[in-house]
């Protein structure tokens, strides 16, 4: 008896992802359900993958010709699969009135036979890809709009939207555990995927990400192509100025949901300078519409900051689906000395 009630206790206490999402609709009394839906959606396709990853060394071996596997499937490259898997979540839910992705050159529109949503989806379905044969975490990430223009099918226009006006924003970690963190707008969120129930629990209520943090992150084989602002700031936090306690750590992955995650936990500064390899044509790597833009809302709510290094990433106002911009991450204090090196120095 006594032991089934603290069961029951515990049961209570558990959030799932589900739980959560629902008891954030009850609060918003002109909630349809459709956002609801959209984020049940992405949390389902992200287990997908996430089984998908976790076989990812497995598919030479099971495949009998190398394109082939035993059960006669054409093998596929996990971020073809990752494509396949979020565009097969959403396109028949009634939930999305067109999407846009890395894997994609157009904007996707929603199959005719199907019921449009009032939302847009902009995603990258498997990010840092480069990394997965070394078994190194990759991610999923997503950004959520709502449709601005009048007619029935959703136009590039209303995925063009400022960081700024996300409705949802997040990404899934498929590391040692499967995570999804996400925002409404209402604070930052980590779940953490329970393998044997399939579900994602609420492990992260609240995600704050610390004022100043000693670990930048970036690709430092860049450094003779980025401005003198950044260079000058690396440099700072590399010298030995004992009374601003640097030394920094230098940690960088190359996978930017991995790399950001762990400056969201610990705190520090993430970098993609602008690259000045052509002075005539600089340029940034990251995407703002599935990369940089959902990391800067989720970067703010969490109360850090996210910059291109002149203005907030929030504010950029994108002209192409496939924009690249400059982006950096990370804790007020460093974000801070970083945008005034770039404002000094250029
Ligand atoms: P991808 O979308 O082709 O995977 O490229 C994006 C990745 C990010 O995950 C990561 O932050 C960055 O590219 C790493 O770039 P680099 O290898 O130049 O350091
Ligand atoms: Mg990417």
């Amino acid at each position: 008896m006594k032991k089934s009630a603290s069961i029951t206790a515990r049961m209570s206490d558990i959030i799932t992802i589900e739980r959560h999402i629902l008891h954030h609709e009850r609060q918003n009394p002109e909630a349809t359900g459709q956002l609801t839906r959209l984020l049940y959606q992405i949390a389902y396709a992200s287990k997908v993958i996430s089984r998908e990853v976790r076989r990812a060394g497995l598919l030479d071996i099971l495949g009998t010709t190398g394109d082939v596997n035993v059960q006669g499937e054409t093998v596929q490259k996990l971020d073809a699969i990752a494509q396949e898997t979020f565009y097969a979540a959403f396109d028949h839910m009634g939930v999305l009135c067109c999407m846009t992705s890395e894997e994609v050159d157009d904007i996707i529109p929603i199959p005719a036979q199907f019921d449009l949503g009032k939302y847009t989806l902009a995603f990258d379905p498997l990010d840092g890809s480069s990394n997965i044969a070394a078994n190194v975490n990759v991610g999923t990430i997503f950004s959520v709009h709502r449709k601005i223009t009048p007619g029935r099918d959703g136009t590039s226009e209303d995925l063009l939207q400022p960081g700024r006006r996300q409705v949802v924003a997040g990404y899934v970690m498929y590391g040692s555990s499967t995570m999804m963190v996400y925002t409404t707008g209402r604070g930052v969120y980590g779940f953490t995927l329970e393998p044997s129930m399939g579900e994602f629990l609420l492990s992260h209520p609240d995600i704050r990400i610390p004022d100043e943090g000693k670990i930048f992150s970036c690709n430092m084989g860049n450094y003779r192509y980025w401005s003198e602002g950044v260079r000058k700031y690396v440099d700072d936090v590399m010298s030995t100025d004992k009374e601003r306690d640097r030394p920094f750590s230098s940690r960088y992955i190359g996978s930017l949901v991995a790399d950001a995650h762990r400056t969201l936990l610990y705190g520090g500064i993430f970098m993609y300078p602008m690259d000045y390899k052509d002075p005539s044509k600089p340029k940034g790597k990251l995407r703002l519409l599935y990369e940089a833009s959902p990391m800067a809302f989720i970067f703010e709510q969490a109360g850090g900051m996210a910059s291109t290094g002149e203005i907030p990433v929030l504010d950029v106002q994108p002209t192409e689906l496939h924009q690249r911009v400059p982006l950096f991450l990370g804790s007020k204090r460093e974000m801070k000395e970083v945008i005034a090196s770039i404002k000094q120095h250029g």
